[in-house]
């Protein structure tokens, strides 16, 4: 089948009986939250079919499926995804006109589902959405936080964290599963049999996740936290009501909240127990759900692929091993090579802090029987290999090589980190396991990432090549023929000048602040952190703007200059980045010389919905890196496809967009990985770099004189004394190549014709870096997983 088309007629009908009957509310009473609800549910009824239709087509085939185990989705809002994959977006759009409601607005209603931290939470949301639309039986395993990623505030400029609520409406996607439970164990003794000493309870909860043209739809399996007993009534009777509570307490404290560490490590106790919980939760359940098929447990990797999304859900190893020899009799040797045959593992960081190793005495009180079986694990290794790479060592528990002991195949997220991969943190245990580490590059999915944010330019695209780009994005080489044409270059730039409109509009909603849509769009989003550099972006930001208040009359062309992000909010330094972009951001804002042409806007509380109104708008992105730290990047590839040029060092997926886009549609700057790891070792490198630079000295100088910090001075003596002596990611050595490369951005950009055409080429060469390619290759080179779509596309 292809699309589920509606009527809009009916689609009201069907919206007007939920508003009733579901929600209990009459046109008369009824707020956006009750329309949006309606309509969510009206769209959700549809999805049902596709959803039963692709389960049962998947117990048929009887073959492998994949399960996909990641602490973070990043998913977003839905409601308008859904729409789109139906083939309902018009009818929706018509059924609420005719109620007098606009559906943009009633999409904008929903609240982000933000089950993640950052690229990592967001590739696993991009990963679900190929997984449905080529067809590939599949599973996502998570755990259903009550409070997602935190809401960003800033008093002062400074940020301030808020709990997230997105639980406190109905979310309306889910279906509660109360049947589908687990008990979870933790601590307690090994005699024999492991004997828990607390036991939580895992409740499933899913939601069906629809692929292009409703064609198939997988779903996503969040675990809950519950108490074994509700209430405890000995306690309460006896007067005790605090005490009546706790264990439910305690119980619901592993799903509360999400970690709001990215590329950290967090360390506590707690987030060994969420890792626990929910790898075990969806372990339980993928062993239930196979025998239930009548298999022979021998058989298990046959019919079942698990990815691991990075190490989070390292414990999968010793839990399925625990699973399959203690519940199920296997002998120890055979369930150790069943789990690895079923196990697959990828990196995302070469970050040392964030390489997971947990405590000896905590992981023991916690998890004592997976600790047997790992110190089994390790024996087994080491008496096959020879190796001499421990598992438990200097008192911890190693994730990173208990999974790559644990999984057949180790990938890296792209080219350039998959060899980092093998040549850094796992280069002995590439020795002793040689090919088992591969690449599988990031992508993204065009359906969210070009189709839902960018009306204009899919509009555009689907007059001159056709919709079929939407499914099999190398399409969209066949727009390179049209470079040459001045007719669609206007059109590709009035489309990107609409984005910018929209963009414009929406700042001056949000944040009262009026821009200049003419000007260059210049966008920095991401998660704030000293590798990717937003410090010198903010540094080049004071020089541009030194230069210009030095020439006024010059001919400067007028950027404005935009940043997204949170911070840890125990990572100090990236706070005061944030500061500090929002102290500058005040100066220059109000600064009357420069005002028509310079401007940094830090809107507050990034996040997918904004990155869907950001990224379509931009004309370009930065993408600045200390090479060899960045492990791919997801944003960069966004940007290149609607159109954006980056601004970049050879980091992560940047060396690859580079070589498709072309080098002479990116501006490169910065030294190499290579590079970094020698300049490091030259004496004093950041103190020659600035005494090398006048630039940046004097911004350093403008800085530590307290310009930006009106009234104290010294707010920024640690952040200007980290580069003169601590500058570990390089922005003093980079500083002078990316002030330069900046300048030459200022030069293209005037140049509106040759801009247009690189602006072109890059969303014309960016068919590769779409998620259903990335799948696609996990499914051959890792999952051996067919799609089940049949020929026809139904
Ligand atoms: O380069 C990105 C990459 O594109 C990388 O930093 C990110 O993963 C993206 C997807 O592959 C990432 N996140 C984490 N590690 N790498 C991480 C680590 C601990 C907690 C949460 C996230």
């Amino acid at each position: 089948m292809t699309n589920t088309t509606i009527a809009p007629e009916d689609l009201q009908k069907s919206i007007l009986q939920h508003l009733e009957k579901s929600l209990g509310k009459d046109t008369q009473n009824a707020t956006l939250y009750d329309w949006r609800t309606s309509l969510s549910l009206a769209l959700r009824d549809l999805v049902v079919d596709p959803w039963f239709r692709s389960t049962r087509k998947t117990y048929e085939a009887a073959g492998k499926r994949v399960y996909y185990l990641s602490m973070e989705f990043l998913i977003g809002r839905l409601l308008e995804d859904v729409a789109i994959n139906l083939g309902a977006e018009d009818a929706s759009r018509k059924a609420l006109a005719d109620l007098g409601l606009e559906y943009d607005k009633v999409v904008r209603d929903e609240p982000d589902a933000a089950l993640g931290n950052g690229g990592l939470g967001r590739l696993a949301a991009c990963f679900l959405d190929s997984l449905s639309t080529l067809g590939i039986p599949a599973y996502g395993y998570g755990i259903r936080y009550e409070h997602g990623l935190f809401e960003q505030h800033f008093e002062d400029g400074r940020q301030i964290e808020v709990a997230e609520g997105w639980l406190a409406q109905r979310h309306t996607w889910e279906f509660e599963r109360p049947e589908v439970t687990y008990r979870i164990g933790f601590g307690g003794h090994v005699n024999g049999n492991w004997e828990p000493a607390e036991t939580v309870i895992a409740n499933a909860y899913d939601t069906p996740i629809l692929g292009w043209k409703g064609r198939w739809a997988n779903t996503l399996r969040l675990w809950s936290a519950k108490p074994t007993v509700l209430f405890d009534l000995g306690s309460f009777n006896r007067g005790d009501l605090v005490g009546a509570v706790v264990p439910e307490a305690l119980a619901r404290a592993i799903s509360r909240v999400l970690y709001p560490d990215d590329t950290t490590e967090a360390g506590k106790e707690l987030r060994l127990k969420q890792e626990y919980f929910f790898t075990s939760a969806s372990l339980q359940d993928i062993v239930r759900r196979f025998g239930s098929e009548g298999y022979d447990i021998d058989t298990l990797a046959d019919h079942v692929a698990i990815q691991l999304n990075d190490t989070h859900p390292a414990i999968a190893g010793p839990e399925l091993i625990r699973l399959l020899a203690d519940d199920h009799g296997v002998e120890m040797a055979r369930a150790i090579e069943i789990a690895r045959d079923c196990l697959a593992y990828t990196n995302h960081t070469l970050l040392p802090e964030a390489l997971e190793r947990w405590d000896l005495g905590l992981f023991a009180r916690t998890l004592p029987r997976h600790l047997q079986i790992i110190e089994t694990i390790e024996a087994d290794h080491l008496s096959r290999t020879g190796s001499h790479v421990r598992i438990i060592e200097d008192h911890s528990v190693k994730m990173g090589e208990l999974a790559f002991v644990m999984a057949h195949c180790v990938n890296g997220v792209s080219a350039l980190h998959s060899e980092l991969v093998k040549k850094t943190v796992f280069a002995d245990l590439n020795r002793d396991y040689p090919g088992r580490i591969i690449n599988q590059t990031n992508g993204v999915t065009p359906r969210r990432w070009l189709y839902n944010c960018n009306a204009p330019l899919r509009e555009l695209i689907n007059r001159t090549i056709g919709e079929s780009w939407v499914d099999d994005l190398d399409q969209l080489k066949k727009l390179e023929t049209h470079v040459s044409d001045a007719g669609f270059l206007e059109d590709f730039m009035a489309a990107k000048q609409a984005n910018k409109k929209r963009l414009a509009n929406w700042l001056g909603e949000q944040v009262g602040q009026t821009v200049d849509p003419a000007a260059m769009f210049d966008i920095q989003i991401k998660r704030i952190h000293e590798y990717k550099r937003q410090f010198m972006n903010i540094l080049e930001t004071i020089a541009h703007w030194n230069e210009i208040r030095d020439n006024p009359n010059g001919d400067w062309t007028p950027r404005l200059k935009i940043f997204g992000g949170k911070a840890a909010p125990g990572y100090f330094v990236a706070k005061e980045i944030i500061h500090l972009i929002n102290d500058v951001s005040r100066v220059i804002n109000t600064d009357p010389v420069t005002r028509d042409r310079l401007k940094v806007i830090y809107p507050p509380n990034y996040n997918v919905s904004m990155a869907e109104v950001l990224i379509p708008a931009a004309d370009l992105s930065e993408q600045i890196s200390t090479a060899g730290k960045e492990a791919s990047g997801t944003g960069n590839m966004k940007f290149a496809l609607n159109g954006a040029l980056t601004i970049g060092t050879l980091d992560g997926a940047n060396v690859e967009i580079r070589e498709r886009v072309g080098e002479e549609n990116f501006f490169l700057f910065g030294l190499t990985a290579e590079e970094v790891v020698n300049r490091r070792t030259q004496h004093d490198f950041s103190r020659t770099a600035i005494a090398n630079s006048p630039h940046l000295a004097r911004v350093l100088n403008q800085i530590a004189d307290g310009l930006f910090s009106a009234g104290d001075p010294g707010r920024y003596h640690g952040l200007v004394t980290l580069l003169y002596e601590h500058d570990y990611f390089l922005v003093t050595c980079d500083f002078d190549d990316y002030h330069a490369t900046q300048n030459k951005v200022d030069t293209a950009f005037v140049d509106r014709r040759r801009w247009s055409e690189m602006a072109a080429l890059n969303t014309a060469r960016s068919g590769w870096f779409s998620s259903d390619r990335t799948i696609e290759g996990y499914a051959k080179d890792i999952w051996n997983t067919p799609s089940l779509l049949d020929k026809s596309g139904s």
